[in-house]
């Protein structure tokens, strides 16, 4: 008897997987006002929230394109102070250091690094829009020769091992497994780097992810992950937790202020502010030690 021989079908294997090209479609697409105007002001755009007590009083003000261009710019100083207090914690580094910014949005938090420290930055994003607008700005301030963008996936950047002093996250942690992010920057980093996340988690102690925090994940289609996960990944990739903050209380201003803000509202507001109220969600800074 012959058996005719097993059919094969070939699989396309995809370059990146069908959720990251979703994320990617979004942030290729994504022109919120409330990322564009606040950028625009000194053409530092931040994709990050804000920390901070809020100037309440551009509420009051009377003329109404003014009131709009007070709020916008209030925003925006609390958005780059998030940035700042980022910044601060990279540790004492020199012009010749590099440091690694993953998940870098349209490239903010690399300039405010190489403005407060001199150093080099490498930015990394899944979206190539993001990466030529990026260097677009890195260009134009003149500092090309050390802040550069790359469109690549920060779970394997490519990058030289050991290389550099300091990496970060800003809220981008949600869009990829801990153990893979954490593996690559323990790769990266240097012996006696220094890594630093500001992200939202949810509170495990209270059991799965709230309401509030799932319909988080459906606006930006990310996935929030718990707090004790962070601590579990950090630990079995020699990243030491050395300084952890909560911001919780430090954020709720921005939001509060977001919300009255009708000319850059996207409608994520209130459940960001009930997350926060109800203790399901945390805004937090982790700053570790690669051991
Ligand atoms: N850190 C920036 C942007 C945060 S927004 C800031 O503070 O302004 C989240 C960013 O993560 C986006 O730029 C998105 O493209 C990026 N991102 C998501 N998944 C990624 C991946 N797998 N590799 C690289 N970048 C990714
Ligand atoms: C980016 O900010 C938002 C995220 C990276 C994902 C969610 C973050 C958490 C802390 C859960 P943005 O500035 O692009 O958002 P928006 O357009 O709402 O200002
Ligand atoms: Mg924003």
């Amino acid at each position: 008897m012959t058996t005719a021989p097993a059919r094969t079908t070939t699989v396309p294997v995809p370059t990146q997987s069908i959720y990251q090209t979703r994320v990617a479609d979004y942030w290729n697409a994504e022109e919120n006002p409330v990322n564009l105007e606040l950028g625009r002001i000194d053409d530092l755009y931040h994709h990050h929230y804000g920390i901070g007590e809020a100037d309440r009083s551009v509420l009051e003000e009377p003329d109404p394109e003014l009131r709009k261009e007070r709020i916008t710019s209030e925003l925006h100083r609390l958005e780059h102070a998030q940035a700042e207090l980022l910044a601060s914690h990279l540790g004492p580094l020199t012009p010749a250091d590099r440091v690694f910014d993953a998940g870098c949005g349209r490239g903010g938090g690399s300039i405010v690094a190489n403005l407060r420290h001199g150093c080099h930055a490498d930015g990394v994003t899944i979206s190539a829009k993001q990466c030529d607008f990026a260097n677009e700005m890195a260009r134009k301030r003149g500092v090309d020769d050390k802040v550069r963008y790359h469109h690549r996936n920060m779970l394997d950047t490519g990058f030289e091992t050991g290389a550099y002093a300091a990496s970060w996250n800003n809220e981008s942690t949600m869009y990829v497994e801990l153990e893979l992010l954490f593996a690559e920057h323990a790769r990266l980093l240097r012996r006696g780097g220094r890594y630093v996340t500001v992200t939202g988690c949810y509170n495990d102690t209270y059991g799965r992810a709230s309401r509030e925090v799932s319909l988080i994940n459906a606006h930006y289609i990310c996935d929030i992950h718990p707090r004790s996960e962070y601590f579990r990944s950090m630990a079995k990739n020699r990243l030491v937790p050395v300084h952890v903050e909560d911001l919780t209380a430090a954020t709720i201003p921005y939001w509060e202020l977001r919300k009255q803000a009708d000319h850059l509202v996207t409608g994520i507001e209130d459940a960001f502010l009930d997350a926060y109220r109800n203790g399901s969600f945390q805004y937090l800074l982790i700053v570790a030690d690669r051991v």
